[in-house]
């Protein structure tokens, strides 16, 4: 222990602060990162563009184009993040032995094997979307398609994910969560916008009805207000997601970067606690539209690390990341990205929450603004310091220099 992380830990004691068992708490915090990241979201399954009203901007050089490139950045990255992980994958992302391929319908367990296996080396779990995009047949509609074809063939895709999300559950121990987020609307203003919406329902109830492990497999629905070519009216809106999980037991998926730009996800949790008993998130930024940049250390992450933390909610809402900036390294993407929730988390578990609490039941706003303001300022720098080094990774931007050896030796010659 640091003499200046046995001066930190006394100035948050006299507020009541404990941070032998805040970094206790930080190590058993698991935030499950996006393979995406590291590809521009391409995925192996297919060779098409990436669609869905979706965009990964910028070029960067050296982004990995097969499995074996994606673990090895994977690693990289995993590498210099403190504390517990997960890996989140898409089924885009299946590995195929030599020579196969199967559709979205029809992939299995096997076609993530390798997946698996490096999940198991590791001791991390893993969790997995349906990839309901970037397909011949994801031009418009999937689960809301009125091409009975279409829509039978993205409930088998969804069914598919179910099975291969309980092998990761039943193989490594735990719990998978299976998000679900489809594309689905309209670039201008609709005729009928239920019909969607009852063909949405009929395919979700559908694929939730196939047998399965609902402790293992944790499903939930992911909402959107929007996306490019889909201006006008998206089929999964919040109102519908968050009642159909509510009314069939699933999990709502708030994705920060899916709301209107006044509306914070920080103010919706507590809305959404009362009522299910488990929920989750998509932490990314949006710049000026559903832009997924890299997360950044900013006052909304912190809120909804906060609102997680004093609603002792930790065990309750399952975080993953979203972003996928293709004009940085990507390594470097992750590695920012992932830290600063860390971070953000690490905040909201340092402050003196029943004094603040207390404070807000008495109307002493006064002091309530003064206090979350000085607090901006107490050495939580320090703790993530000692977090840092528990974990042997650099505290400091002195892990960039890893990944600028890594892209020199590396990345550059992937061309
Ligand atoms: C799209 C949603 C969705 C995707 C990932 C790749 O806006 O956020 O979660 O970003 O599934
Ligand atoms: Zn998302």
């Amino acid at each position: 222990m640091s003499d200046r992380y046995k001066e930190a830990q006394k100035i948050y004691e006299k507020i009541g602060v404990n941070t032998e068992k805040v970094l206790d708490e930080m190590q058993n915090l698991e935030i499950s990162m996006h393979c995406w990241q590291g590809d521009d979201l391409n995925g192996f399954d297919n060779e098409g563009p990436l669609s869905g009203g979706i965009q990964a901007t910028g070029n960067y050089p050296g982004k990995a184009v097969n499995a074996p490139q994606l673990m090895q950045d994977l690693d990289q990255a995993f590498a210099l993040i403190p504390g517990k992980k997960r890996l989140n994958l898409h089924a885009s992302y299946a590995v195929f032995e030599e020579g196969e391929w199967v559709d979205r319908d029809r992939l299995k367990p096997e076609h993530f094997k390798a997946w698996l296996e490096y999940a198991k080396k590791r001791d991390i779990g893993i969790d997995f979307n349906g990839t309901f995009f970037s397909h011949k047949y994801a031009e418009q509609f999937t689960l809301s398609s009125n091409d009975e074809e279409i829509r039978r063939f993205w409930v088998r895709h969804g069914q598919a994910c179910i099975k291969i999300a309980e092998y990761f559950a039943e193989e490594l121990g735990g719990r998978c969560l299976l998000n679900i987020w489809i594309p689905d609307g309209y670039k201008d203003i609709p005729a009928d916008r239920l019909a969607p919406r009852e063909r949405l329902t009929r395919s979700l109830d559908e694929i939730l009805s196939i047998d399965y492990d609902k402790e293992k497999v944790q499903v939930s629905l992911e909402s959107k207000v929007f996306g490019i070519g889909l201006e006008s009216y998206t089929v999964c809106s919040s109102e519908y997601c968050i009642n159909y999980a509510a009314t069939r037991g699933i999990l709502v998926l708030m994705d920060n970067g899916h709301y209107h730009p006044a509306e914070m996800v920080s103010d919706k949790i507590s809305a959404m606690l009362p009522f299910h008993d488990k929920m989750a998130l998509h932490l990314t930024r949006a710049v000026r539209w559903d832009s997924d940049h890299v997360v950044l250390f900013d006052d909304e992450i912190k809120e909804i690390a906060k609102e997680i933390v004093r609603n002792d909610a930790l065990d309750r809402v399952f975080i993953a990341t979203d972003f996928f900036d293709a004009s940085i390294n990507r390594i470097a993407a992750w590695v920012v990205g992932m830290r600063n929730i860390q971070k953000a988390f690490l905040y909201a578990m340092l402050q003196p929450e029943s004094v603040l609490k207390e404070l807000q039941e008495k109307e002493g706003f006064t002091e309530l603004m003064m206090l979350q303001e000085e607090l901006k300022f107490y050495p939580y720098q320090i703790v993530w310091e000692e977090f840092c080094r528990r974990n042997y990774v650099e505290a400091g931007k002195e892990w960039f220099d890893r990944v600028r050896e890594y892209e020199e030796s590396v990345l550059v010659k992937r061309g």
